[in-house]
């Protein structure tokens, strides 16, 4: 009972993480809608849209949409699930694209063609043993439902959803076992229109909106998991939110209260999603700031009765805040959660800040606050790899960074933190969610692509591919000496 362990767990899910705009390209074909991503250009405009300040209805021919190509996997789905399996992957995890099941997303019947692809990828999956890990809703929505419901903050989304996800649940149940249902739900605070197909007018109450879209998703995400245990009751399905614990700039007790309060307004969706209610603190804070929530009277049953199987959620980074103003000045760049520079720690090239043991840290506190198994459903470092004449790519800096998150993560799960796997964000380069970019590279296997879409799209083993293959291979025992 207390014995040492030696490795991580036999059947830990090792494997990686992608979503269905960052790589499947292909966006109008087999029947595919429009979505909310495939509208989000790179260049000046990206963030005004992605936040909601700007609409973007129609692909403009003079903006590039790297979504509408991404790195073909559309096409290459089996020469990449090879490699994959390859390095030993236990699972794999990628989202639907709504608008390949629903084109509109208030269709009266699903798009066969869309079913059928992800009905061929799961088999490609299954025939190597990789166990597919599902996101239901990963940053899109038919752009016809912003159109003419305005995304999230019409109530009539919930329906569309819950028919959507029950389509899935339906068609995929002999195949998929582990669900998730919104990415990041946190994330619809920072990047409305990424995050809930969210466009705001000018005089608009952006909270109030915000949190009545956060609500309509929270009581869809309920409505999802008692569908899902419905209709597959072997299944897990999970939230997912985008974590990393928010420390105090000092000891001082407002510093530590206002990073607490940082936490909450993430922990809110989770504490909903976990524990099935309202917490105190958001009531106070709605009460206080006047957002009133419109709830029908049965949404307080459909959220308790149906809570999540485990937590999933991203690390990339732990945050810091201060109520100094002077301090408050020194910020991170990059990351869309506003984070001041902690002068312990280093950065990547794109100012994400570096904290390995912070994921020891998260690990514990959402242990501790939710009881449930975690999934660690997204990690990694985004660099500039640069491709050698001799076909790789000498990344030991990722190594580098992986190392010593496995490190950190093998410590939590000696802390007693059940974890059901791991799988580091992009394990083949795709396209970033942030910039658009390319060029922030996180995978295992390189791609040939660019920037402006030029590229082979060609894929070519990394250094690191060898090594995570090795960690696989010896169930991480090297991390439990
Ligand atoms: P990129 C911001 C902060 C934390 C996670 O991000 C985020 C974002 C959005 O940029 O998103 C997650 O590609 C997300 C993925 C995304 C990944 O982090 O900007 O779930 O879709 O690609 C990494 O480097």
């Amino acid at each position: 009972m207390f014995e040492k362990l030696t490795s991580f767990p036999e059947n830990f899910l090792w494997g990686g993480a992608t979503a269905a705009n960052q790589l499947e390209g292909a966006y109008l074909e087999g029947g595919k809608g429009l979505t909310t991503v495939d509208l989000i250009p790179v260049g000046p405009n990206r963030f005004p849209i992605a936040m909601g300040n700007l609409d973007s209805f129609q692909p403009k021919e003079d903006e590039f949409y790297p979504s509408h190509e991404a790195i073909d996997f559309y096409h290459r789905y089996k020469e990449d699930i090879a490699l994959f399996a390859e390095m030993g992957f236990k699972c794999f995890r990628l989202s639907i694209a709504w608008a390949r099941i629903f084109p509109n997303g208030d269709d009266v019947e699903p798009n066969e063609a869309g079913l059928q692809f992800y009905d061929d990828v799961f088999d490609e999956l299954l025939k190597y043993n990789i166990e597919p890990v599902v996101t239901i809703c990963h940053f899109d929505v038919p752009v016809h439902l912003v159109k003419i419901y305005g995304g999230w903050k019409n109530r009539k989304m919930i329906e569309f959803f819950e028919t959507y996800a029950k389509t899935l649940f339906n068609r995929y149940k002999d195949k998929v076992k582990y669900w998730m249902t919104f990415n990041e739900i946190n994330m619809l605070l920072h990047l409305p229109y990424i995050g809930a197909g969210i466009v705001l007018q000018e005089g608009e109450d952006k909270q109030q909106i915000l949190y009545q879209a956060a609500h309509h998703e929270l009581v869809a995400s309920a409505l999802a998991v008692k569908a899902c245990h419905e209709i597959i009751p072997s299944a897990k399905i999970g939230c997912m939110l985008a974590a990393g614990t928010v420390y105090p700039y000092t000891s001082n007790p407002d510093d530590v209260w206002k990073a607490m309060e940082q936490d909450r307004e993430s922990f809110f969706f989770i504490d909903v999603q976990s524990k099935g209610a309202y917490p105190g603190y958001t009531k106070r804070f709605f009460r206080e700031h006047g957002i009133h929530i419109e709830m029908q009277p049965e949404d307080a049953d459909i959220l308790m009765q149906n809570t999540v199987d485990y937590i999933g959620f991203s690390y990339y980074a732990s945050r810091c805040t201060s109520t100094d103003p002077e301090i408050l000045k020194d910020q991170t760049e990059g990351n869309v959660f506003g984070s001041v520079k902690n002068p312990y720690l280093d950065a990547s090239e794109w100012g994400w800040t570096i904290d390995p043991k912070g994921l020891r840290i998260t690990c514990n506190q959402l242990h501790d606050r939710y009881g449930k198994p975690l999934f660690i459903v997204e990690n990694g470092l985004g660099a500039t790899d640069v491709l050698l004449d001799n076909d790789t790519v000498e990344d030991d800096y990722r190594i580098d960074y992986l190392d010593r998150h496995f490190a950190e993560m093998a410590e939590a799960i000696q802390d007693g933190v059940e974890i059901l796997g791991y799988t580091s964000w992009g394990p083949i380069d795709l396209v970033s969610a942030g910039t658009g970019e390319m060029k922030k590279r996180y995978g295992y296997i390189y791609v040939d692509r660019n920037n402006d879409g030029t590229g082979t799209l060609r894929r070519v083993k990394k250094k690191s591919f060898h090594w995570y293959k090795e960690v696989i291979a010896n169930q991480g025992a090297q991390y439990f000496k």
